[in-house]
């Protein structure tokens, strides 16, 4: 069996890639064991081109205000890359607060395969919206869609058939849907955050007054989002 090595806050432990995602269910997937835990991308800071170090300062501050809210539930701020730097600006402001370590962590890995790449279980995931809730564009967007197959379009479009900048819309996943059975997935948060690419629909044209609020507003939404959720 294959094994890798995954950072995992910020120490790396060594994980077991043996067993064969096809075959997993739901209930294989959430161990009962586990809290409810969000994964969530880091909103707005790749195709959006908003300032990194703007944005974990917004990050850690709403993760700061919210983990005392959710219980025994987790907050995982996810990267594709070792070397992401909005992880490591996360990390470093994170350890100087008072943030229990335990319900809030940063982890690198798909965010469609935590479970079945990365051992970790979170039943709720956050994607990086456009506008219009459409699949495709790239990014985590493109792969949520893409990994959760055509029934998340279908299930979006019941909640909601457009989304206004700062906002989310939480889409319960259809039990056919390999995130679901494969993933142990129930929830997708769609949020939109500020956009600061030119090339994008809505540009800031770098107004980070305008940008940074938008921000807050979208973490403070998928936050309320996931905690509506599991309640
Ligand atoms: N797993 C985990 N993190 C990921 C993954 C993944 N599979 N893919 C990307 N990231 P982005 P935005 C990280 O560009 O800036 C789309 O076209 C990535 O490294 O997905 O909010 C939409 O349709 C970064 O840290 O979202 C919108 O139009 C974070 O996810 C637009 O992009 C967000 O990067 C949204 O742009």
């Amino acid at each position: 069996c294959s094994k890798r090595l995954v950072s995992y806050s910020e120490s790396a432990v060594e994980l077991n890639e043996s067993k064969d995602p096809m075959v997993g269910t739901v209930s294989d997937a959430a161990s009962l064991s586990d809290p409810p835990t969000l994964a969530f991308p880091s909103i707005s800071t790749s195709d959006f081109q908003f300032n990194h170090e703007k944005a974990s300062e917004i990050i850690v501050e709403k993760v700061e205000e919210f983990v005392n809210k959710i219980g025994n539930a987790r907050l995982v701020l996810v990267d594709l890359s070792h070397g992401s730097k909005i992880l490591s600006l996360v990390r470093a402001k994170a350890s100087k607060r008072n943030i229990d370590s335990k319900k809030f962590f940063t982890f690198v890995g798909d965010i469609t395969r935590l479970h079945s790449q990365g051992g970790l279980h979170c039943n709720v995931i956050a994607n990086a919206a456009n506008w219009r809730l459409k699949p495709g564009g790239g990014g985590v967007n493109a792969a949520i869609f893409s990994a959760a197959g055509p029934t998340l379009e279908a299930a979006t479009k019941e909640q909601a058939k457009s989304l206004l900048p700062g906002s989310s819309v939480g889409v319960p996943l259809p039990s056919s849907s390999p995130l679901f059975h494969q993933e142990g997935i129930t929830h997708v948060i769609h949020v939109l955050g500020p956009n600061m690419n030119p090339q994008r629909p809505n540009c800031l044209d770098d107004d980070y007054v305008t940008g940074c609020k938008i921000l807050h507003d979208a973490y403070t939404s998928l936050f309320e989002g996931f905690v509506s959720i599991i309640k």
